[in-house]
C-alpha cells in the first residue's frame, strides 16, 4: 500500500529519505516522484508500513528472513552475545567461542566432506572470497594457469565488482563494465524463457554442454571453477530440468574444474533440505552462504570448504592474504547459531518439506488457468509466475508496458509483496508460514493478477 499523501508522518519520512538515502537497486527518480514505501516494524510473516497497512510478505524480506520476524530467541541470543564480547576478530591468531561454534556446527548439517568455514561479512563478500579460495588452491597445486571463472546468464552471485562480474546481470554489467576479465558467462538453464518448445530435459542437457563448450573454447587448462545456483533465485526462481546439474557436474568432473555451489539462497531449508546441492544431486568444492544462516537478523555470510581446497588451506597454504573485519562477528554467529536451534527444535526444514512446500505448490499451480499467466513453477519455498500476453504461445507483453512490475505494485497495495523480475512474478516466503497464509497469499496474487489483467486490457 502506498503512505497517504495527507499522513504527516508518513510524507515527513519519505521526504527526509529522498534528501539524504542513496538506496540499493533504486531509480532514484521514480523514488522522489512515488516516495518509498517505509515499513516500519514486523511480526510473524507480515511486515507493517507506517500508516499500520498489514502486508504479507512473500519475499522473506529478500529472501532472509526464513524463521519470520519478532523472534525473541534470536534477539536474546544477540543481545546476550552483545553484553559478553560484541566484538572481537579471528586474524592473526585469534578466535572467540560463537565463531568457533558456529564452524562446528555448519560442518555438522553441511554434506559430507565439508568441515571448514570462512566468515564474511554478506553473500558478495563470500563469493569474493570463493575467487580468491580457488585462484589460491590451483596455485598451491601447481596450476597456476587455472584462473578462468565460468557463471551463467542472468545468475546472482553478489553486487561488488568481482561478484557482480561473477553474476550474469545484464543492467550491472552495462553500469561498471567492463568487469573482472577473468569471468565468462554461458546461458542459463531457463527452460520457459529460452527453450518452452523444446523437451526440458533435452533443453537441460542442451544448457549444461554450454559448460563443456566454454571450458573446450578457454582450454581446460586455463578454467579454475563454474559457478551457479542451484535454483537461480534473483534471475527469477530459474528451476533447471533435472538433466542439468548432474551433466554440470559430469563436465566439471571430466575437465578439472572446481565447482562451486552458491547456497546464499537455497541454504539453510529454502529447499527443504539443509542444502539445496544434496537436493539437487550437486556435490561442490565450495559452498556459499548468508541471508538464511541468521535468518536475515544480523549480516553474516560465508563459504565452506570442501575437502580438497580444505586440505591444501590447512597444510600448504601459508598465510591467506584474505579477511574482513566482521569476519565472524561474535552477535551474527549467536544469532546463527540460535537460528540453527530453532530450524532444528521446531522441525522447521522437516516440516517445510513434507506440509508447506506442496501446499505452496498447490496454491501456485493453481494459479497457472488465469488468463495472463503462462506457467507457475516451485521448489521447496520458492516458485514464480510467468505472465504473458497470450497464453497458447507463451507470447511475452512489450517490456515498455512494465506489466510485472504494474503486478507488484497491485500486490503491495493490496496486502502482499510479491517481487518482479521482469515480468516474472517470483514469491519465497518464510519457511514458517502456515497453510492458512499460503491460501492468503494464492487470494492475494489471484486478486492481483485479475487487476493486472484488467490493467492491461485498458493500457495494452
Ligand atoms: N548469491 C546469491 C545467490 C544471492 O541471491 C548474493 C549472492 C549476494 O549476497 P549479499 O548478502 O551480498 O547481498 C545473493 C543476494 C533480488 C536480490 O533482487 C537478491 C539478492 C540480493 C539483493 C536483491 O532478488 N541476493
Amino acid at each position: 500500500m502506498n503512505v497517504e499523501a495527507d499522513h504527516p508522518a508518513a510524507t515527513d519520512w519519505q521526504a527526509r529519505d529522498t534528501r539524504h538515502y542513496l538506496h540499493p537497486f533504486t531509480d532514484h527518480h521514480d523514488l522522489g516522484q512515488a516516495g518509498a514505501r517505509i515499513i516500519e516494524r514486523a511480526e510473524g510473516c507480515y511486515i507493517y508500513d507506517l500508516d499500520g497497512h498489514r502486508v504479507l510478505d512473500g519475499m522473506s524480506g529478500l529472501w532472509c528472513v526464513n524463521l519470520g520476524y519478532g523472534r525473541e530467541d534470536l534477539v536474546a541470543a544477540a543481545t546476550r552475545q552483545l553484553s559478553e564480547l560484541p566484538y572481537y576478530n579471528s586474524f592473526f591468531q585469534t578466535a572467540h567461542p560463537p565463531a568457533i561454534a558456529l564452524a562446528e556446527r555448519i560442518a555438522a548439517i553441511a554434506p559430507e566432506g565439508f568441515d571448514l568455514v570462512f566468515y564474511a561479512g554478506s553473500g558478495s563478500e563470500a563469493n569474493d572470497t570463493n575467487i580468491k579460495l580457488v585462484r589460491r588452491y590451483w596455485d598451491l597445486v601447481g596450476r597456476p594457469d587455472k584462473r578462468h571463472f565460468i557463471s551463467r546468464r542472468n545468475a546472482y552471485h553478489g553486487s561488488t565488482v568481482a561478484a557482480g562480474s561473477l553474476g550474469g546481470m545484464g543492467p550491472m554489467h552495462e553500469q561498471l563494465g567492463p568487469m573482472v576479465n577473468f569471468i565468462h558467462h554461458v546461458e542459463q538453464p531457463y527452460h520457459f524463457g529460452l527453450g518452452h518448445d523444446q523437451d526440458p530435459e533435452a533443453f537441460g542437457l542442451a544448457q549444461a554442454r554450454l559448460v563443456e563448450k566454454k571450458i573446450l573454447e578457454l582450454g581446460a587448462e586455463q578454467v579454475a571453477a563454474f559457478i551457479g545456483e542451484p535454483v537461480q533465485g534473483a534471475g527469477g526462481v530459474i528451476i533447471p530440468p533435472a538433466s542439468y546439474w548432474p551433466e554440470v557436474q559430469r563436465i566439471c568432473r571430466k575437465y578439472d574444474v572446481l565447482l562451486i555451489a552458491d547456497e546464499v539462497i537455497t541454504g539453510f531449508g529454502r529447499l527443504g533440505e539443509w542444502f539445496g546441492c544434496t537436493k539437487l544431486g550437486i556435490e561442490p568444492d565450495l559452498i556459499t552462504f548468508a541471508k538464511g544462516v541468521t535468518s536475515g537478523y544480523l549480516p553474516l555470510g560465508g563459504v565452506i570448504v570442501g575437502e580438497r581446497v580444505a586440505a591444501v588451506m590447512r597444510t600448504q597454504g601459508g598465510e591467506f592474504a584474505h579477511g574482513y573485519t566482521y569476519s565472524g562477528h561474535p552477535a551474527a554467529c549467536a544469532v546463527a547459531l540460535a537460528t540453527l536451534d530453532a530450524l532444528e527444535r521446531e522441525r522447521v526444514i522437516e516440516r517445510g518439506r513434507e506440509e508447506i512446500a506442496p501446499a505452496f505448490a498447490r496454491a501456485l499451480a493453481g494459479l497457472a488457468d488465469h488468463p495472463i499467466v503462462g506457467e507457475t513453477r516451485s521448489i521447496g519455498l520458492m516458485g514464480a509466475v510467468e505472465l504473458v500476453a497470450d497464453k497458447a504461445t507463451g507470447e511475452r507483453f512489450h517490456k515498455d508496458l512494465g506489466v510485472g512490475m504494474k503486478c507488484r505494485n497491485f500486490c503491495f497495495d493490496n496486502g502482499l509483496v510479491m517481487r518482479a523480475v521482469g515480468d516474472s512474478m517470483i514469491v519465497a516466503p518464510p519457511l514458517v508460514i502456515t497453510p492458512a497464509q499460503i491460501d492468503e497469499l494464492a487470494e492475494k496474487a489471484r486478486h492481483c493478477l485479475d487487476l493486472t489483467a484488467a490493467w492491461v486490457a485498458k493500457n495494452a
